[in-house]
């Protein structure tokens, strides 16, 4: 197949799914045309049968704004027109499938092609939900040729908050279990943790959704039993906030910030907890690249987490804010080594037994071949 998939290309896990997918799609033989405004931060290594396509924002003195919709919809066309493009996959609704549909309707009959959007969380949650977006995303999830959402929870939230006219198929997250797995090639342990301090951690683009003073706050109470380090990998609005509350707890010789990494493996080959206690989170890719090291999750019982997370198996889920019960978790694990190494086995297993990409990629080819098949 030629299949063409939009995304935005900065960190997040929407272009990290997309790009993911397209690789494996890629390794199978299929051709897949990226279109992008930007090289996704996953694609910079050569692959055979992927192509990358630059979305071009013109200058005028009368755009104060970019026309990011057009100029996308505009590079659609080109891909579409040239490469013979039989499915087109967006990722995240706004304005990616109405940049497709506009391409679908100006190509008409000459093109056809069939349209995939893939939910990932805010576009139907949060952005999605603002008054001027509610009806774009509405129409968008209509004229979809198929929709996907990456959890039973968004699935339910895309029906309750746009009543769309299509099934909204469930296709979860997923990761590559041989990349995900343990090894501290650079020792990082000795240098991070050099006490044998539990080391927690957390990745994220910290905004405000994703509650990162809370891990602090967390590891706050941790420290009263037990001495412990937290690793914060990403960077965002919310750091210098952070920032300050690890002066204000006097946490600085216990709290790390890294900032953008992209040796996430072996950060992770170092953590014993991975904590997420985000405000909204239709899935938690990063917890699932966690627990697929082996490193039991704890985090907010909200959105698409608890389908990830195990309770009581692979880590636990508190209500949202409930730092404290957090805290009493983390502390029975290391309370109980025993426990704990279940909990990490327990993790990488689930991991390994329901989003393996092994798994979840065919479930897209199933679909791409059902629609071409219509
Ligand atoms: O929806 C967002 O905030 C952005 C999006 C992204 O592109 O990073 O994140 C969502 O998609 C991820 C991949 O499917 C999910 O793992 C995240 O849970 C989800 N974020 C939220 O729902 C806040």
């Amino acid at each position: 197949m030629n299949i063409g998939i939009v995304c935005y290309p900065t960190y997040g896990g929407s272009g990290i799914v997309a790009t993911e997918l397209g690789s494996e799609l890629a390794r199978q033989g299929h051709k897949v045309h990226f279109i992008s405004y930007a090289l996704p931060t996953r694609l910079d290594k050569f692959q055979n049968n992927i192509f990358y396509h630059d979305v071009e924002f013109p200058h005028y003195p009368l755009f104060d704004h970019q026309l990011y919709t057009l100029a996308l919809a505009g590079k659609i066309i080109d891909v579409i027109k040239y490469e013979k493009i039989d499915i087109l996959h967006v990722h995240y609704a706004i304005p990616h499938t109405i940049s497709g549909i506009l391409a679908k309707q100006i190509m008409g009959e000459t093109h056809n092609f069939k349209l995939v959007t893939t939910l990932h969380g805010t576009d139907i949650t949060l952005v999605g939900l603002e008054p001027a977006f509610h009806p774009l995303v509405k129409y968008s999830l209509d004229q979809s040729d198929a929709v996907t959402a990456v959890s039973n929870y968004l699935a339910e939230k895309t029906v309750q908050n746009f009543n769309p006219s299509k099934k909204i198929e469930v296709i979860y997250n997923f990761i590559d279990p041989e990349f995900y797995q343990r090894h501290d090639t650079y020792n990082l342990k000795s240098q991070l943790a050099p006490y044998g301090e539990k080391v927690f951690m957390h990745i994220s683009n910290f905004r405000p959704v994703k509650r990162v003073p809370d891990t602090i706050r967390i590891l706050n109470e941790v420290i009263k039993k037990h001495p412990a380090k937290l690793l914060l990998v990403g960077d965002g609005p919310d750091r210098t906030e952070c920032e300050s509350l690890v002066r204000e707890l006097k946490l600085n010789d216990h709290v790390r910030f890294l900032g953008k990494q992209t040796s996430i493996v072996e950060l992770l080959s170092i953590a014993d907890l991975f904590l997420l206690p985000s405000q909204s989170e239709s899935f938690g890719l990063s917890a699932l690249e966690a627990m697929s090291c082996g490193v039991p999750v704890i985090g907010s019982n909200i959105g698409g987490i608890p389908e990830v997370v195990s309770h009581g198996e692979t880590g636990y889920v508190a209500e949202l804010g409930d730092v404290e019960r957090m805290a009493k978790y983390a502390i029975s694990l290391f309370d109980n080594p025993k426990k704990f190494k279940i909990f990490s086995g327990n993790s990488r297993k689930k991991a390994i037994e329901k989003f393996d990409s092994n798994l979840i990629v065919p479930q897209y080819i199933k679909l791409y071949e059902r629609l071409l098949n219509n």
